[in-house]
């Protein structure tokens, strides 16, 4: 019964996808009392700790009079998406459709009385976008025995679960599942006190009621690939490599997911393209959210940029639906990629560039062009380099750029499906990347990538005396600088404090050396432009090597600092040769 969906198609298909966080915080927006309450809208009843009874009397208030389901399907139309998932009911515990399990409910209690999961449901069908619905499935802090509610119901001992699965849970996933036609995504969140087995029970509930509905990772205990269809990434994540299973990064295009009246730190249309090409590169949906506010208008300004990714996707979806994640093992500071067969796309991220690269692709390339002008064709050579004859190097010339944004894409055709001689080598500009995820525990053998990559993680915290080992092809020999790339481990929204943990010791053993070095913060940026996480590089020391050939890096991690940020949350170590910026 915790069988995975049989047929994901048309998720896997559809890449991007609309969020939608509406509830009674719209009305405080972000304000309690005249007080700020910082951090994410929805969670305001819990940050300011309103009393049950308090919170509660919002819903008398809650009138949105300008809700319209059809602008709203019809905006996540414009904007490329292809399915849209709403808060049926968030951790503040009131419903936006009409329940008899609690009169909590947009239709009972409120003086609008209009089923909003119903309206939309019938307008997504109208605009053929497929519809589901989130619900917190543990966290409750309007029921007594529900995860959360700790200033109405500090004693956790006299907690019944069970009795809030049985007259909340399940009948009002019963009531979703019945009600509303063809529910296309069940979308649960924070699997707190809910047991593996109560997780399961729930999972089969569902199945039963409509087999076809997509199941999210958050359904059970630590939220992991386990659970579920497809895995939840954290919020406003980007994998660094593409992962093994169906994944999906749900993000705020602001600092919140529910309407805050104080949050303008709107992301860019070429930021979110961006992003959608660097998700979609790495095997995941994105799940991009919008907050209406208390009278059910769409912030004008999401709207709008949601119309320019539309735009974008008008020119350059072939590049983003129904792709599969980049073939090569390193994330090209110049950009993503992406495929098809017989395809691929090259999503210029960094304008400057005059000519891309790549090493190792053995496929001919028999067409450039850019999808936004089809009839210039590109100047490619393809020319072998070193002595293994796969080590072809490709060259693109795009010169032709007119250099606009959101970002252009190159497109590809090759013959046969896109094929990349495996191993790590060096790139064209000199530097070798390696990629976290891409290493093998020096002891065993094993790859790294699933005992890091335990939530498809950015690159989970290392543990205290491992080694990691990368094998890889050196062309050009000389002298490289060593430097560590580290990440973040928690996610912050645009108020938050980013933090990574610096002191770490590790030995860097290569070409007969062995480098003691302690990580520190030499350099920060946003990762990958994702304004959510930050990275910080760490210089290590550096190596010589005499000939070409292959080598063998290793990392030895001796001890962990574990403060704010999460402990030892490793990207990639890069080896950048003497004399190069970067
Ligand atoms: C949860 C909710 O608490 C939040 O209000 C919103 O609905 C969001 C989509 O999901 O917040 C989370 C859940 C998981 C992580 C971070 C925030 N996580 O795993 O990093």
């Amino acid at each position: 019964m915790t069988m995975k969906h049989p047929d994901m198609t048309w998720w896997r298909d559809a890449r991007f996808g609309m969020f939608i966080h509406w509830g009674l915080y719209s009305i405080p927006a972000g304000e309690w009392r005249g007080e700020r309450v910082p951090r994410a809208a929805e969670w305001i009843m819990n940050r300011a700790q309103i009393p049950v009874c308090e919170y509660e009397k919002l819903a008398a208030q809650f009138n949105p009079l300008d809700f319209d389901a059809d602008a709203i399907a019809g905006l996540a139309k414009e904007a490329g998406m292809r399915y849209l998932v709403i808060t049926a009911k968030h951790h503040d515990g009131f419903a936006l459709f009409k329940s008899n399990a609690s009169s909590y409910n947009v239709v009972d209690a409120t003086p609008f009385k209009r089923d909003i999961i119903g309206e939309l449901a019938a307008a997504c069908d109208r605009q053929g976008i497929r519809f589901g619905v989130y619900y917190s499935q543990a966290q409750d802090w309007h029921h007594p025995d529900a995860a959360g509610n700790t200033w109405d119901w500090p004693d956790d001992s006299k907690k019944d679960f069970r009795k809030f699965l049985d007259e909340l849970v399940f009948p009002q996933v019963d009531e979703l599942l019945t009600n509303y036609g063809r529910m296309s995504v069940l979308w649960f969140d924070t699997p707190r006190t809910i047991t593996a087995d109560q997780s399961r029970e729930l999972l089969a509930f569902v199945r039963d009621k409509q087999p076809e509905c997509i199941v999210n990772s958050r359904l059970g205990p630590g939220g992991g690939s386990e659970w579920g269809d497809f895995v939840s990434l954290r919020d406003n994540e980007v994998p660094t490599m593409p992962l093994e299973e169906n994944g999906e990064t749900c993000a705020t295009l602001n600092g919140t997911w529910g309407y805050s009246k104080f949050d303008a730190t709107w992301k860019t249309p070429d930021q979110l393209t961006r992003l959608l090409a660097d998700i979609a590169a790495k095997n995941a949906n994105y799940l991009l959210n919008i907050g209406p506010d208390h009278l059910g208008r769409v912030p004008e300004r999401s709207a709008r940029i949601l119309r320019e990714v539309g735009d974008w996707l008008q020119t350059n979806g072939e590049a983003v639906y129904k792709t599969q994640p980049t073939p090569f093992p390193l994330n090209f500071d110049w950009g993503a990629v992406t495929r098809r067969p017989g395809k691929l796309y090259f999503h210029v991220f960094d304008q400057s560039v005059r000519e891309l690269k790549v090493v190792a692709l053995q496929n001919q390339v028999t067409r450039a062009a850019f999808l936004d002008t089809p009839d210039t064709l590109c100047t490619v050579r393809q020319t072998p380099i070193g002595t293994d004859q796969r080590l072809i190097e490709t060259a693109i010339e795009v010169s032709e750029s007119t250099g606009t944004a959101p970002h252009r894409v190159l497109a590809l055709e090759i013959n046969g499906d896109a094929d990349v001689a495996p191993g790590i080598v060096q790139q064209p500009d000199g530097s070798i990347t390696l990629e976290s995820l891409a290493a093998v525990n020096a002891a065993t053998g094993a790859p790294i990538a699933p005992a890091i990559m335990a939530r498809g993680a950015v690159a989970r915290s290392l543990d205290e005396g491992i080694r990691l080992s990368w094998q890889f092809e050196v062309l050009k020999p000389g002298t490289f600088r060593i430097s560590a790339d580290c990440a973040t481990g928690r996610y912050t929204d645009h108020g938050g404090q980013k933090v990574v943990d610096t002191g770490h010791k590790v030995v860097v053993e290569v070409n007969g050396q062995a480098i003691p070095a302690v990580i520190r913060e030499d350099a920060r940026q946003p990762i990958r432009g994702n304004a959510h996480w930050l990275c910080i590089t760490s210089g290590i020391g550096t190596a010589h090597f005499d000939a070409p050939g292959r080598t063998t890096l290793t990392l030895a991690v001796n001890k962990i600092v574990s403060g704010k940020g999460g402990g030892f949350i490793l990207r990639n170590i890069r080896l950048t040769p003497e004399g190069c910026p970067r």
